[in-house]
This record gives structure tokens, C-alpha cells and sequence, in this order.
């Protein structure tokens, strides 16, 4: 595990490497709440959080134009929050309300938000990939010049459908970035146990795609390492493959109490903790001096009316459950 936070070069303003900070503990916020109140019993249903994993999606997304599409998997408040999604209608979507982002029909995994080009939250493992792939065609096909980011667990590296979406998107030039999370676990199955290749982005050479690592802990790294491969993309390049290496500071689902793991590598993990690790290069590099305390407290405020507006909405009727359904009347 290297250790080491890199420096990357000065490209990015002081506001920005500001707003990565506040972004990255948006989410650790939000993620704290929806804990909480997973306990409490205002959220139900399966809830996995994206804590200590921040730095990708928050690296990655900030180098997106707006015409551009997210899709990932069913860990996805962070990119949700990443791309913009408003923290309160994300809550409420936890909450089961009809204010969320898909009227608290969808929950935690299928968070969705057409006007931010966000295109889910999905729960079957895997299941984002051809739809990505479907969105960058499109793209091509009317030739906006949008580029999707397509983001992965590990898990999903052995499902067919990553490879038929990998193969089409190499063999169409497809304008689409996978960013594979690499996060060590596919719920308890280590990577090592599952996935036959030990260098995972090496996959990427299957199928003729240019392909790297990145250190996922560092948000700098992500953003510098994703804006070239985007300008590349969106220049015609063709699609690419990239794992970013992680660690999910918590268990797969808040069922997890993740006895599968030792307390000595969750330690040196959270040595890195992404929050941390930009923060301390802030201040070595003499962008921060104390800046991080009223950081919190925003973010806390921003929290607060999220869970207020979350708990003072309305919850769906039943009529809503038959909105927005395709069916086939064969009978
Ligand atoms: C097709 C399919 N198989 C199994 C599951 C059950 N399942 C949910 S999450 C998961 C593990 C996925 O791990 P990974 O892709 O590494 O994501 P992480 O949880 O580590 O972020 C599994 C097997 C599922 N949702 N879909
Ligand atoms: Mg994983």
C-alpha cells in the first residue's frame, strides 16, 4: 500500500481544491446521517455507504462538463452528491418520501437525476454497465460530445455483462470511462479470491482499451489522472478503462458488521482517509491554516435541513406506486 500522498501539478485554483474538500465531506456527512437514521428506522431496506471511498467520485466527477453522464453502481449517494444532486432530495429518497429523487420509490440504490445527466443507482451487480454503454452510443449517434463515466466495483469484474460492455465499447470507439472501484471486497470475497487477474486494469489490454491505476485515497491524483483521460475521451480517443484502489471505511451494507477483516488493515486504511490526506496537503502547501472547523459546520447545516426537509415530507400514496410503470396488456 503506498503510502504517500502525491503532489500533482498546479493546474487547479485554490476555490477548487476548496470545493473538493467541502464535497468530500458533504458526503461523510450525509453518510453519518443516513447511519443514523438506518437506525433510528427512518431509512429501511439495504443501505451501503460510500465512506472513505470519497476521493473518486469526487476527483473524477469535478471534471465533467455539464452535458456529460454519471451511472454507477448501488453504492451511489456519493456520486449522486458528486454530480451535484441536492443533498436534501437525496435524503428524502432515503426516507421513502415523495419529495426524493424518485418519489422514495427507488431508495438508496436507485438514486436518479435526469436533469444532472445522473443516471443511477443500480442494484444489480453490474447492471449499469450495458446502459452506460448505451448512453455513450448515444452520444456518439447524435455526436453531442458528452462522455459517460461508468463506475464499477470490483464485484462486477466477473459478471458477463462487464465484459460484453467492455468488448462493445472498444469495438464502437464508444466516448465512456470505466472507473472500477477497487475497494479490496466484493461484500466478504477478498478480490484476490475471485478475480483471476491480479492487476486488474490490466484487464482493460483484453479488449484493446488504454487502461491504468490510480490511487483512489488521493483526490488530486483522481482529479489530475481522469481530466486527461476525459479530454482524451471526448477528443475521440475511444473509451477507457481505469481502477481507482480503495477501502469502504465501513461493512458492505450497515448489516455488515465485517468480521471478515482484520482491525490492523482497517487501521492502516483509514491512515489514509481521503478527508485527511487533502486537508494535510492543503495546509503543507500553504492553501489551509484553520479553515476546516467552519468546513464542518456548513456541511453540518447543510445536513440538518436535509434531514428536516426528509422528515417534514410526505410519503407516497398508493397511486403513485402505478405511475411510471412500461406493462403489456396481453390478456
Ligand atoms: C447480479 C447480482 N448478483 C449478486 C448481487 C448481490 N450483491 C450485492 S452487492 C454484491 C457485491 C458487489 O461488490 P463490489 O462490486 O465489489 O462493490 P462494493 O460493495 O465493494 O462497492 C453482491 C454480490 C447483486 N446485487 N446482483
Ligand atoms: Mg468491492
Amino acid at each position: 500500500m503506498a503510502l504517500k500522498n502525491k503532489a500533482v501539478s498546479n493546474k487547479t485554483s485554490k476555490s477548487e481544491y476548496f470545493e473538493l474538500l467541502e464535497k468530500m465531506i458533504l458526503i461523510r456527512l450525509f453518510e453519518d446521517r443516513c447511519s443514523e437514521h438506518y437506525s433510528r428506522g427512518n431509512i429501511k431496506g439495504f443501505l451501503h455507504l460510500y465512506t472513505g471511498e470519497e476521493a473518486i467520485a469526487v476527483g473524477s466527477i469535478s471534471c465533467l462538463e455539464k452535458e456529460d453522464y454519471v451511472i454507477t453502481h448501488y453504492r451511489d449517494h456519493g456520486h449522486a452528491l458528486a454530480r451535484g444532486v441536492e443533498a436534501k432530495y437525496a435524503m428524502a429518497e432515503l426516507f421513502g418520501k415523495s419529495t426524493g429523487t424518485t418519489g422514495g420509490i427507488g431508495g438508496s440504490m436507485h438514486i436518479f437525476d435526469a436533469t444532472k445527466n445522473f443516471a443511477g443507482g443500480h442494484a444489480i451487480v453490474g447492471g449499469q454497465l450495458p446502459i452506460g454503454v448505451g448512453l455513450a452510443y448515444a452520444a456518439k449517434y447524435k455526436n453531442t460530445g458528452a462522455v459517460t463515466l461508468c463506475f464499477l466495483g470490483d464485484g462486477a469484474l466477473n459478471e458477463g455483462e462487464f465484459h460484453e460492455s467492455m468488448n462493445l465499447a472498444a469495438l464502437w470507439d464508444l466516448p465512456i470511462v470505466f472507473i472500477c472501484e477497487n475497494n479490496l471486497y466484493g461484500m466478504g470475497v477478498p478480490v484476490e479470491e475471485a478475480v483471476a487477474k491480479k492487476d486488474i486494469f490490466e484487464i482493460g489490454h483484453a479488449y484493446d482499451m488504454p487502461c491504468s491505476r490510480v490511487d483512489g485515497m488521493n483526490v488530486l491524483e483522481v482529479k489530475e489522472v481522469t481530466n486527461k483521460i476525459i479530454k482524451d475521451v471526448r477528443n475521440g480517443k475511444g473509451p477507457y478503462f481505469l481502477e481507482a484502489q480503495t477501502y469502504r471505511f465501513r461493512g458492505h451494507s450497515m448489516a455488515d458488521p465485517s468480521m471478515y477483516r482484520g482491525s490492523t488493515e482497517e487501521e492502516l486504511w483509514k491512515l489514509r482517509d481521503p478527508i485527511n490526506l487533502h486537508w494535510s496537503w492543503l495546509k503543507e502547501n500553504g492553501y489551509a491554516k484553520d479553515e476546516l472547523n467552519e468546513i464542518y459546520e456548513k456541511m453540518n447545516s447543510v445536513m440538518d435541513d436535509a434531514v428536516q426537509f426528509a422528515t417534514e415530507s410526505e410519503f407516497p400514496t398508493i397511486d403513485d406506486l402505478y405511475k411510471n410503470i412500461y406493462f403489456e396488456n396481453v390478456g
